[in-house]
């Protein structure tokens, strides 16, 4: 019997399939008999989960007990991936669950495919939060991670006619397993109204809508500990007050919850946005939604054990995912002064101590600002607290920077011209102990030229740490085959909570027999895939749409290749098979047509039997965490070639790296460090660099038109789009690289196709490339997310792991 006096699940496929018979009887009212594939499903899916209840409940007495520094993570978005087969390997029970279920008839693989991915998020930030998560649990640090539980996740992609289209994810539709409801802990959260003075002088805030906030969780199970920690997600809801009952005794029932209604869409979809597009009333609202009901509820833990506010910094770090939490900042002085009673002064030394702030962008035109008519009608007291905080903060500004008024413009919190807008990078900056950029050369950036202001005012809070990913979901599960030779070869699996143990691969790539055996398991997870000749070059291009990320520049490559094939007729090519993979904003019109355009070429190349048998273009539809698992252990190359100073990190480079992809890439973000790390001989590195890209884009030099003329195959390339050669489409994207392209597209093509030229070479090496394959696992376990978090808890949080003991 365990601590709670219960019977300890069974380890055995026996006791596993006793289970499931139990469960779907009892928690789903059926029997084998007459189960669907989804009431089997659902019936996995408890029974897993419930092999890591036992876990969960041990990990929050462990922590309370501890009375701990928690980490608590703020994020918009979280990108978790399928849960069921995460769950299993991390409950030990992927074995013994499917011969449970064989024995009830079932086919496993029918049943796990119900599973489904909640997308509640766009990109790299959103699974970045998850591979933290994942490895400040396989670390033991006590940790919650707080986001929003969106009824629609990230929109589905579709093509018609190669253009994408958009479809709803209504991922939770049949309810979701993982999901804990915890209604007890019910939040409620205001908006609108106005302040008001009382008596004593207290600023009071009258809301004009109270929504509540319902949370529900979703396990975060270690790797190879007992720690299970939790992502809590909130839900709105209606609340009873706005239930108009004068309405519907009048009889106009539907009007009568109109209310409700409207307060629920605070949680109803993700925007689709990547970095640009803002304004939104509703995702202003959902971000103070998040902020208000996530820090009630950090407040609430903390009383359990704690009483004197001055101990808040020291038992609390809060973490915010970029700026769309900074509300955070505001709302906690709110908390503390209006409703608590603490002198400004104290509460601002709590706020700024508990706060620290992670920017993920470089483009000054992703820095998020609200209007401030819109910001004070829906925060009325925020805006007021905003502009208290910035009026201490630019009398600082002005002490240390007499006369230099121009400064304090650039680093007001408020901007001024043209409209009114409250700036949230620079509230995040001020309100915070720690900022931190996502990759060296990002972080450097930051503090010379994005942030160079609050640098030079504070340089001392200006932080780098390197992005990480999960080496459990991106190796351990993606590719089994390659995690199996790797056991082998290393003698043991502790690599995967330890990946710098991956280095002992090295000698490795000297022996034969390993080349080989790491050939076959990349030409099984091609035929995995399904997409092309296993036996060509499987270059990959995966990662969200946009033009500083260049997939037109890889589609100028692709069509100089084709014009190449056709020119030589009788002479061979290195065959490959081109992968393009990713999602373009709804309303992002330039990334919608080189979608379109890529398709396009796809269909040409495919129809024309001269070129198809040395270059084929894929491009599967709806890119998500479970598509990129497939993808990602087949490639042969990564592409990683965004204008240098623009990708503020990158992860997607990490993943293939780390799956034996070489990368022809840019020095930007993190493809710096993995090139450092992997070595020159076995990255293929074109480009400018930022020095040079920032020079030419800003010396007004940039001359697309000079590239088109003195480069007869960057021309013929250009001429073939302008001439409609692939279906009359692309025009667009072929005016714009050639009118004023901010992305400095033509200006990197003769380096890259040359970097391409060179892959082609090394790519007939198969020994050599093999070696170069190998090297680039080896040397890349500097990319693990548990690096990523020992780096974050050892310079930002101060935190230490609470063991987890029976
Ligand atoms: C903002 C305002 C309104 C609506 C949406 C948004 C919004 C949503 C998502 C803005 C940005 C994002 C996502 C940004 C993102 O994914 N950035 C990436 O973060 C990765 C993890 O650090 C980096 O590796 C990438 O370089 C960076 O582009």
């Amino acid at each position: 019997r365990n601590g709670m006096g219960l019977r300890p699940l069974g380890t055995s496929a026996a006791e596993f399939e006793q289970d499931l018979l139990s469960n779907l009887y009892y928690r789903r009212g059926t029997t084998v008999e007459s189960a669907s594939t989804q009431d089997a499903y659902e019936t996995l899916a408890l029974t897993v989960r419930d092999r890591l209840a036992e876990r969960r409940v041990r990990t929050a007495a462990a922590q309370y007990a501890a009375n701990p520094r928690w980490v608590y993570y703020l994020s918009a978005e979280y990108l978790l991936g399928k849960q069921l087969e995460q769950n299993m390997l991390y409950s030990g029970t992927d074995r013994i669950a499917r011969i449970a279920l064989r024995q009830l008839g079932l086919d496993p693989d029918e049943v796990t495919a119900l599973d489904l991915e909640p997308g509640l998020g766009n990109g790299g930030l959103g699974r970045l939060a998850a591979c933290l998560l994942d490895a400040m649990a396989t670390l033991d640090i006590p940790a919650v991670g707080y986001g929003i539980r969106y009824d629609f996740g990230i929109f589905k992609q579709d093509f018609q006619d190669g253009r994408q289209i958009e479809r709803p994810d209504d991922w939770a539709f049949q309810g979701n397993p993982w999901e804990f409801p915890a209604p007890d802990d019910q939040q409620t959260v205001f908006f609108y109204g106005h302040t008001e003075k009382d008596a004593a002088g207290r600023t009071l805030w009258i809301p004009g809508e109270v929504v509540f906030a319902e949370p529900s969780h979703m396990l975060v199970p270690g790797h190879g500990t007992d720690t299970v920690n939790i992502v809590r997600l909130w839900r709105a809801r209606g609340s009873h007050s706005s239930f108009d009952l004068s309405r519907f005794s009048a009889g106009q029932y539907a009007e009568a919850v109109d209310e409700a209604v409207h307060a629920e869409n605070i949680s109803k979809v993700l925007y689709p946005d990547d970095s640009t597009e803002s304004g939104r009333e509703l995702r202003l609202k959902q971000q103070y939604f998040l902020v208000s009901s996530s820090l009630r509820d950090i407040i609430r833990r903390f009383r359990l054990r704690n009483s004197d506010w001055t101990d808040f910094p020291k038992k609390t770090v809060i973490q915010l995912n970029d700026t769309h939490p900074t509300l955070a900042i505001p709302e906690l002085m709110r908390l503390l002064v209006d409703e608590e009673g603490l002198s400004w002064d104290l509460a601002w030394a709590i706020t700024k101590q508990t706060f620290a702030y992670t920017c993920h962008t470089l483009l000054p035109e992703a820095l998020e600002t609200w209007p401030v008519h819109m910001f004070e009608r829906l925060l009325p007291r925020h805006i007021e607290i905003v502009y208290a905080i910035n009026e201490i903060f630019l009398t600082e500004v002005r002490n240390r920077f007499p006369a230099d008024l121009d400064r304090v413009r650039r680093m007001s919190i408020i901007q001024e011209e043209p409209e009114r807008r409250v700036r949230m990078a620079n509230l995040a900056v001020v309100g915070t102990q720690a900022v931190n950029g996502v990759a060296e050369l990002h972080s450097r950036l930051l503090a010379d030229i994005t942030l160079r202001d609050f640098a030079e005012l504070w340089p001392e809070k200006f932080h780098n740490v390197t992005n990480g990913i999960s080496p459990r979901r991106f190796v351990k599960m993606a590719n089994p085959a390659l995690s199996d030779l790797i056991t082998e070869g290393l003698g043991g699996d502790a690599w995967i909570t330890d990946l710098d143990r991956l280095a002992g691969l090295e000698p490795l790539a000297e022996d034969a027999s390993f080349r080989l055996r790491w050939r076959e398991v990349k030409q099984a997870n091609k035929v995995r895939l399904g997409l092309g000749d296993p036996a060509s070059l499987t270059d990959v291009m995966i990662k969200r749409f946009h033009e500083y990320k260049r997939q037109q520049l890889k589609l100028l490559h692709i069509i100089t290749q084709y014009h190449r094939i056709k020119q030589n007729p009788g002479q061979t090519f290195v065959p490959r098979t081109v992968l393009f993979a990713g999602k373009a904003a709804p309303a992002y019109h330039a990334a919608k047509h080189i979608i379109r355009l890529i398709n396009a070429v796809a269909a040409t190349i495919d129809a024309d039997p001269a070129v198809s048998p040395y270059l084929k273009v894929v491009f599967p539809a709806n890119y998500n965490v479970t598509l990129s698992s497939l993808i990602i252990p087949a490639a042969d190359l990564s592409e990683q070639i965004s204008l240098a100073g623009k990708e503020a990190s990158g992860t997607g480079n990490m993943k293939l790296a780390l799956n034996g992809a070489l990368t022809v890439g840019t020095l930007d973000g993190a493809n710096i460090e993995i090139r450092d790390r992997v070595g020159a001989d076995n990255f293929f590195l074109f480009g400018l660099d930022t020095p040079a890209a920032l020079e030419l884009r800003n010396g007004g030099t940039y001359s697309p038109r000079a590239y088109y003329e003195q480069d007869g195959e960057l021309r013929r390339a250009l001429d073939a789009i302008l001439d409609g050669k692939f279906a009359g489409v692309g025009r667009e994207v072929a005016d714009s690289l050639l009118g004023w392209d901010e992305y400095l597209t033509l200006a990197d093509y003769r380096t890259y196709v040359d970097a391409q030229d060179d892959v082609d070479a090394a790519w007939q090496d198969t020994e050599s490339w093999t070696r170069r394959s190998i090297l680039n696992t080896a040397r890349s376990g500097f990319f693990s997310a548990d690096r990523t978090v020992r780096d974050y808890a050892s310079e930002i949080w101060h935190v230490t792991p609470v063991k987890v003991t029976r």
